[in-house]
């Protein structure tokens, strides 16, 4: 694609439009934006389960790709553990789409639980993580990177259950924390010095699972939790370090999973995906957003990240997991079936740079993002594409496409 062609176009709707038509003039444009997410893998196999962290010079991207899996959920089934760990290195985000892909060459790399992966930047070590299904036996393994060669630590926690082994890590104040999911609740164990052992007892978190994601916001430590108890709820937890427990921060119901905490810029962003039946299975990405972190935090939103469909064909965008990068810039990867607009393919790792209005819905699709506001009882945009930027809205109560300078061209 050309220089020329990367663009990117925000279609700015009057917010409120009926209440603008009375008020003309009053009323302040909300956005909708339209940005076509990048493709960072593409085996012909199922690939999901990323993680992202960033060692001081390089961007690490681990995934689990199935060893027998090539379709997708409406006509296959990549819900199997027969994943093995992949990763890929660059020294910026955009970098890892191009940077091959490599095995983790670890004796029990096989059979991880629907290929979900974490990873922790330790020391001057990167990890990787999954939880490895043989047979009756269901645990959590490590690798750690030396700078030359990688190294297995087995068993780092065990007797997980083998269709719900969720799982993640991170590097905080000094240790490697996990959290893994056991029949009733996730449980906490951390380390400092987990090549060797020396996990501290278990701790419940207070929830009932569902899936949770670490989030360090600094000197503190979070977890993003989906409940996924009827009726279901997103829930957060702030880490108290002086008694190694758990507290709720805010909870909202939600009928979503795969839930996902970070920031973008001053934002704080709860994302999660939801599936809902349409076509035969669709399973969509929205996102909460709030300056503060507080019991107030679920308020706002959500709003549509990626929708997991194009006109009548629909698929999987799953697994979202935010991450800033050293610039500052913040990126949401998920796993997606995506392919050409009509027709979805095997899953694939993805991720969207988010630098639209986290307060406004944001689309994948321009057809996507015009029947969203048709949806909403808004007037049907007035689309114009030039070689030039087109005016803004004459008044508040007509719509428009303008163009931005960027990167990527939706369809
Ligand atoms: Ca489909």
């Amino acid at each position: 694609m050309s220089r020329a062609n990367n663009v990117k176009f925000r279609i700015l709707i009057a917010s409120a439009i009926l209440v603008s038509i009375l008020l003309c003039g009053l009323s302040e444009a909300a956005s909708l934006e339209v940005t076509r997410p990048v493709k960072v893998t593409d085996s012909e196999y199922y690939e999901r389960g990323q993680s992202i962290v960033y060692d001081g010079a390089e961007y690490w991207l681990f995934y689990g790709r199935s060893a027998s899996e090539q379709g997708w959920y409406q006509n296959g089934n990549p819900d199997v553990n027969d994943y093995e760990v992949y990763y890929k290195t660059a020294t910026t985000v955009a970098g890892l789409s191009v940077a091959t892909p490599t095995k983790i060459p670890g004796l029990n790399n096989s059979n991880s639980f629907l290929g979900e992966t974490g990873t922790a930047h330790f020391g001057s070590e990167v990890w990787t993580f999954t939880t490895i299904v043989n047979g009756g036996s269901v645990d959590l393994y490590g690798w750690y990177h030396d700078g030359a060669n990688w190294n297995e630590v087995s068993s780092l926690s065990t007797g997980l259950s083998s269709d719900s082994a969720h799982h993640d890590e991170t590097a905080f104040n000094g240790e490697i924390f996990v959290v893994v999911r056991r029949s009733d609740d996730f449980y906490t164990t951390h380390t400092a010095t987990p090549k060797s052992g020396g996990w501290s007892s278990e701790v419940a978190v207070g929830s009932t699972p569902g899936r949770c994601r670490f989030f360090v916001d600094g000197s503190e430590l979070y977890l993003a939790v989906f409940n996924g108890q009827i009726p279901g709820e997103n829930q957060i937890f702030f880490y108290e370090t002086g008694t190694d427990s758990w507290t709720l921060v805010a909870s909202t119901s939600s009928d979503g999973r795969d839930p996902t905490l970070f920031k973008v810029g001053d934002d704080y962003i709860f994302a999660q995906a939801l599936w809902i039946g349409e076509g035969g299975g669709r399973q969509f990405i929205l996102q909460w957003a709030n300056n503060t972190l507080d019991a107030n935090f679920f308020v706002n939103g959500p709003t549509m990240v990626s929708e997991g469909r194009y006109d009548t064909n629909t698929w999987v965008d799953m697994w979202p997991i935010g991450f800033t990068d050293a610039g500052g810039t913040s990126y949401l990867f998920f796993t997606s079936e995506r392919d050409i607009p009509g027709q979805e393919g095997t899953g694939n790792i993805w991720y969207l740079e988010i630098d639209w209005d986290v307060y406004s819905g944001h689309h994948t699709y321009i057809k996507e993002a015009v029947t969203a506001s048709s949806a909403a009882g808004l007037l049907p945009p007035a689309i114009a594409i030039s070689g030039r930027p087109p005016p803004l809205p004459p008044t508040c109560c007509t719509t428009a496409l303008t163009r931005l300078p960027a990167r990527r061209r939706p369809v």
